[in-house]
């Protein structure tokens, strides 16, 4: 593939050899006759980013076609805005129809996590992923796992510039905002490598693309699961707590606790909000080091599945009784398990506002 001119090429000192991974990614793939991306439930910034990235590198590299799916949906209107704004092509996962030459490649998560709607079973043959969340990589030919990079698209990042590919503005722009996206908040969960993929990544990026999804406008459920959100805020030592029924948009409890973290009475928010038969979790810290997923993981021991980061995660219960008696008793539940977990006094908690 010849280059496209210096500004859209990225070179970086990289030794040439059998030992760079993206060679090694690349050779797994060259006896398939379609690749196939794959990446959790709900696609985020990071994952549409990396999906897009490494097609870059298939297509340009091996001269392989190949699809991006999307599994469940993509609310959060920032996000709606990278895929139309892009644009991004994406396949919906049920819409998929597999073919015996498809290689599947799994990104910004791993297979058996509970991540996905459908369990893809022995068919994958590469995971890159930053989660510490363990998966089931029995099988899989080959795995990139980095839980100390802050985001699988600065792993993809470093894939394009050892593979010396030019970078083309909406990619660039694309994984720029899957790397900003996952390194938000106070403190920053970001190792130099997430920032070196930052400087590369700007200077090739469209601002007034960026711009635009940053700013994304918002519809008036967000305003009304945000008052939800307030009203049935409690604030226990320094842990806020959120109950949000229903959710309009499954990320929406995400986008809620983003905000709910920077109140200064709390170094935790957890928000928990009802989106059809399930229970959606999303929880921040404002410390560093906090162990976020291991904990909520604890917390929906024998209710759900979680994961996640040091500071963000989420998790997820599947409820077969959606009466407000059995969800006001889980939401008692979790608060208690909260409380439990995080070692929190009961007696201590109050209403964030409207008291
Ligand atoms: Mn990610």
């Amino acid at each position: 593939m010849a280059r496209t001119g210096a500004r859209t090429t990225l070179e970086l000192p990289t030794p040439v050899g059998k030992s760079r991974k993206s060679d090694r990614f690349l050779a797994e793939l060259r006896s398939c006759d379609r690749v196939v991306f794959l990446s959790h439930v709900q696609p985020d910034p990071d994952s549409l980013g990396s999906m897009l990235g490494l097609a870059h590198a298939v297509r340009t590299r091996l001269g392989k076609p190949c699809v991006l799916t999307q599994d469940g949906l993509i609310s959060r209107c920032e996000n709606r805005a990278l895929v139309d704004l892009i644009p991004i092509d994406l396949e919906p996962l049920t819409a998929l129809e597999k073919r015996p030459g498809d290689a599947f490649v799994m990104v910004d998560s791993q297979p058996g996590t509970g991540r996905h709607t459908t369990d893809h079973g022995r068919a994958i043959t590469a995971v890159i992923d930053h989660h510490v969340t363990p998966g089931n990589l029995a099988g899989v030919r080959y795995t990139d796992i980095r839980p100390d990079f802050g985001a699988t698209c600065t792993i993809v990042t470093r894939y394009l510039t050892e593979q010396a590919t030019s970078i083309p503005a909406p990619l660039a722009t694309a994984l720029y905002y899957g790397i900003e996206t996952e390194l938000s908040g106070y403190p920053r969960e970001a190792t130099p490598a997430d920032d070196e993929a930052l400087n590369l990544l700007f200077p090739l990026a469209n601002k007034d693309l960026l711009a635009q999804i940053r700013n994304a406008q918002l519809p008036q459920s967000y305003f009304e699961c945000m008052a939800l959100a307030l009203q049935n805020a409690v604030v226990c030592d320094r842990f806020l707590f959120t109950w949000i029924d229903p959710l309009r948009q499954p990320e929406q409890a995400a986008e809620i606790v983003d905000s709910l973290v920077r109140f200064d009475g709390a170094d935790w928010a957890a928000c928990a909000g009802v989106y059809e038969g399930k229970v959606i979790l999303s929880v921040r810290s404002a410390k560093a080091n906090a162990r976020a997923g291991e904990l909520l993981r604890e917390v929906v021991e024998g209710l759900g599945n979680a994961g996640g980061h040091e500071r963000r995660a989420g998790g997820c219960i599947t409820i077969s009784d959606r009466s407000p008696e059995a969800m006001a008793k889980l939401r008692v539940e979790l608060l208690g398990r909260f409380q439990k977990v995080f070692q929190l006094r009961d007696e201590t908690t109050r209403p964030l506002a409207f008291s």
